[in-house]
């Protein structure tokens, strides 16, 4: 069987999906576009040869039998509507993190889910499929550094549009490690708190460049992440794992190791597109694999984007306060407990 896909927005990561589903993946087809920038959604079909139809808005697009499921790379604040639309219909959705921009969003779309009564939503927290994350998860489950205790981890990009704001660092770029951290460690999170180091000068007036947080987990694990989205140098994300007998630390992405005038030099990437490549690919393959062989999809669930938003908000707070702020996160329903069962 294959899956006919409808996709939401054709801008920078739309098409990246889009290319993989047509020319790398297989199973998956897509039949329909759309965009509110309608120059972009024709030369999206233009430029991928594409057999698909092109509709005036996210409605129309849902409203089509031909649709099966959803793949939702709009801008953040256009997810909700798209969601919720899309399981009142029925269908599956593929959606890019964030969920909704809001938890009460999230929480709106977990409870429409529950109440469709099947599993539908899958969201887009790439770094669970990525194979360097994948193995350090199984370095901390095989016990072979023993209890972990601390994580030092670092995202970092080469730079950022004017419109990128303090808050941003968090909903956009933290949003990430939010994600895979608790999941690299099985634990959930209790605290956080940020500092801001001091100002690069490549930081436009409205953004406070880099951040420092620190989240702890109800067992104690303490994390620090930093956050700097001008470091110039690259594309770049760390992660290292102390446990009780040792220390494992995410893989390097792989890159020739050049000898030459007195230097030992490698490179480093400078976009998320090519870190990520693979995650993506092996992401969205399972997501077509698991919908059309089990019927319903089997990576990060709505309720994962849910307490991600719950964590989100309380580290804006964060921000904000100056202040060490709680992060209540609630019970999983029965419907979403081990519920992401990932099979890479
Ligand atoms: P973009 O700005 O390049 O593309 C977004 C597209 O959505 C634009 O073409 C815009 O016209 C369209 N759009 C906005 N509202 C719409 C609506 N209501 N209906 C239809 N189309 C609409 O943004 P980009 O970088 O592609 O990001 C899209 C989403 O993907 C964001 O939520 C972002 O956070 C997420 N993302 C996830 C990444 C990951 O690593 N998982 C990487 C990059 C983006
Ligand atoms: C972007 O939206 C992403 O999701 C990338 O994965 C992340 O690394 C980057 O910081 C975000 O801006």
């Amino acid at each position: 069987m294959v899956l006919r896909i409808g996709v939401v927005g054709t801008g920078a990561i739309g098409r990246e999906h889009i290319n993989r589903i047509t020319n790398k993946l297989s199973g998956g087809k897509i039949v329909a576009v759309t965009d509110v920038n309608k120059v972009a959604a024709k030369q999206t079909v233009e430029q991928y040869q594409l057999d698909a139809a092109i509709y005036p808005d996210d409605t129309a697009l849902i409203a089509d039998p031909n649709v099966d499921a959803v793949v939702v790379t709009s801008w953040g604040p256009a997810h909700e509507s798209t969601v919720l639309a899309a399981i009142k219909a029925g269908k599956f959705v593929f959606c890019e993190k964030p969920l909704a921009t809001t938890a009460e969003g999230c929480k709106r779309i977990v409870e429409a889910e529950m109440k469709h009564g099947k599993k539908l939503v899958q969201v887009g927290f790439m770094r669970r499929y990525d194979s360097g994350y994948i193995q350090l998860k199984k370095t901390i489950e095989n016990n072979e550094i023993g209890e972990p205790l601390m994580i030092r981890a670092a995202h970092r990009n080469p730079t950022v549009n004017e419109n990128y704001t303090t808050d941003m660092a968090v909903t956009d770029t933290l949003i990430h490690e939010i994600d895979v951290l608790h999941w690299l460690v099985d634990d959930d999170y209790n605290s956080v708190q940020v500092l801001f180091p001091r100002k690069t000068k490549y930081a436009h007036s409205n953004l406070q460049d880099p951040q420092l947080f620190t989240i702890e987990t109800n067992k104690g694990i303490v994390m620090n992440v930093e956050v700097f989205v001008n470091c110039k140098y690259g594309y770049d994300i760390q992660c290292e794992v102390a446990g009780e007998e040792g220390i494992a630390k995410l893989p390097e992405f792989p890159s020739v190791v050049v000898r030459k005038d007195e230097k030992l030099s490698t490179g480093i990437l400078n976009d998320w597109k090519y870190r990520f490549m693979e995650a993506y690919n092996v992401e969205i393959q399972d997501f077509i694999d698991s919908v059309t062989k089990n019927g319903e999809p089997q990576g990060p669930t709505a309720w994962d984007g849910y307490i991600a938003a719950v964590t989100s908000d309380a580290c804006v707070k964060a921000q904000v306060s100056g202040e060490k702020e709680t992060i209540a996160l609630p019970e999983a329903p029965e419907f979403y407990r081990n519920r992401a069962k990932l099979s890479v």
